[in-house]
């Protein structure tokens, strides 16, 4: 991150966002990526990838007890997804906020879960739940060849 851009260094977070396949076989892409875009968080990451059963079953590991583990491993390997690396202030907890709760019945509209989807089992995005978690899932799908530094022109119109 570029620290004399920032109000405060520590602020600064990234995290790890992901259209599931029903996303994309949706067609809901642009849709997803373009509220966070639009939120104002970098985009450092992106990529259109066929996840592995053993990746899903790394990024899923600490669900391995729960029934519904098994289904969530052949969702989330069925069709390809989008992988995105975001950072910004906050952005783990505020990425949260735009994804909306896992229940999409339960999501406020407005949310990408509480406009877009209506079960639990087909929630079309993924958002990391704590910093460690952006650090450790960003690590996890991207090679350190996929991430990108750079400052977007419009960084003083969204910073002070
Ligand atoms: P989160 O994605 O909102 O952080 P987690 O509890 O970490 O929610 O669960 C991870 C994912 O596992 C959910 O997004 C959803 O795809 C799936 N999942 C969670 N609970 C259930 C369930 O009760 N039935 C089916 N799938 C579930």
């Amino acid at each position: 991150f570029l620290p004399h851009l920032v109000a405060s260094i520590e602020e600064v977070e990234e995290t790890y966002v992901m259209v599931k396949p029903d996303g994309v076989q949706r067609g809901l892409v642009g849709d997803i990526i373009s509220r966070f875009e639009k939120k104002g968080f970098l985009l450092k990451g992106l990529k259109l990838f066929q996840c592995p059963k053993e990746l899903a079953e790394e990024h899923y590991k600490e669900l391995k007890d729960k029934s519904f583990y098994p289904k969530l491993i052949k969702y989330i390997t069925s069709g390809p997804v989008v992988c995105m690396a975001w950072e910004g202030i906050g952005v783990v907890a505020s990425a949260r906020k735009l994804i909306g709760a896992t229940n999409p019945l339960q999501a406020d509209p407005g949310t990408i879960r509480g406009d877009l989807a209506v079960q639990t089992g087909r929630n079309v995005v993924h958002g990391s739940d704590s910093p460690d978690n952006g650090h450790r899932e960003i690590d996890l799908w991207f090679k350190q060849d996929e991430l990108c530094e750079w400052v977007p022109a419009q960084e003083p119109w969204l910073k002070e």
